[in-house]
């Protein structure tokens, strides 16, 4: 049995597509402990908190029940589950949307076609509340895996499965119709454990530290130097950058500019700035930012 010795636990996905993630995003905040996809338990050394790896499926129950103070899952699964857990924050990882597709020659178009057809899904909660929503009536045909095989196999007429790239719908023959979810993974918790206090304020301690790692996340810290007379033009070409930090440098008329910068846009500036009289530019990984 897992002691309740007033350390947090937090659960999350034992080994799948959120595990890394999961676990990197726990280091970028401080957080020293060891992790094996074997193991249920791993302790944290410099924090008071436990690790619980469980079946993605499992987390938003052993959430709502209190056996986990927090849980990092799919927003899918906690919608899936009609879990009563608070969400805490969206991470930003593990995106993907639950949609309807149907088979390529399919006369369906939209989804008032659906009416009356036969619909193979692993979400049949969320797929009926959508149907209810939409005054839809079509049988809810219910799988475990491999749905997108389904029309093939003639048991469905279309699928609601969930999507990232798109490649698995496309090589089996089959076309999007409609997105019933968009997801990602999500920090979860439940009531019980933001009312006792001394879990409240280690939630609010790790929370500020998530918060911290999701600002850096993407993000580059950016320094150089060039004329004072080039600044006006330099701060143009930066999006992002209305107040840039200026120091004058020993070398008279020379400043140094330092700046956050988005990761997907700094080689397309750096070149810009480089013309527009930067240089000696170093661009270096921001850990965290608090604010
Ligand atoms: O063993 P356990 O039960 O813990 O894991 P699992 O096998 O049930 O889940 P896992 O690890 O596959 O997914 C965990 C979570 O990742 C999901 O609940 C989603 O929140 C999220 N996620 C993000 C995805 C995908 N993207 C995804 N593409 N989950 C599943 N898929 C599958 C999808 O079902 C389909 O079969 O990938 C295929 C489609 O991928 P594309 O890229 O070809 O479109
Ligand atoms: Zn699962």
């Amino acid at each position: 049995m897992i002691a309740n010795n007033g350390r947090l636990k937090i659960a999350i996905q034992k080994s799948g597509r959120l595990t890394d993630e999961s676990v990197n995003l726990l280091r970028a905040c401080g957080l020293e402990f060891e992790f094996s996809k074997q193991g249920l338990y791993s302790p944290c050394k410099n924090f008071d908190l436990d690790l619980l790896s469980l079946r993605d499926d499992d987390i938003p129950e052993y959430v709502q029940d209190g056996v986990a103070d927090l849980g990092i899952v799919g927003e899918n699964i906690v919608r899936e589950k009609r879990a009563r857990v608070e969400t805490l924050a969206q991470l930003g990882y593990g995106s993907c949307r639950l949609m309807i597709s149907v088979p390529q020659r399919s006369s369906i178009r939209t989804i008032q076609g659906l009416r009356g057809k036969r619909i193979a899904t692993t979400y049949p909660v969320i797929l009926s509340q959508f149907l209810r929503t939409n005054r839809l009536k079509a049988d809810i045909v219910e799988l475990s895996g491999s749905v997108e095989i389904a029309p093939t196999l003639d048991v469905a007429d279309a699928i609601c499965d969930l999507l990232s790239t798109g490649t698995t719908a496309r090589m089996n023959g089959l076309r999007p119709l409609h997105t019933v979810l968009e997801s990602e993974a999500t920090l979860i918790t439940n009531k019980k454990s933001l009312q006792e206090k001394r879990k409240k304020d280690l939630i609010d301690r790790l929370l500020i530290r998530v918060s911290g790692s999701l600002q850096a996340r993407g993000k580059r810290y950016m320094m150089m130097n060039a004329p004072a007379s080039a600044v006006p033009r330099l701060k143009t070409i930066i999006p992002s950058l209305k107040s840039p930090t200026v120091v004058p440098l020993a070398e008279e008329g020379m400043v140094a500019l330092h700046s956050v910068i988005a990761e997907d846009v700094f080689w397309d500036v750096m070149e810009k700035l480089k013309k527009a009289g930067a240089s000696d530019i170093i661009v270096v990984p921001i850990e965290t930012i608090i604010q």
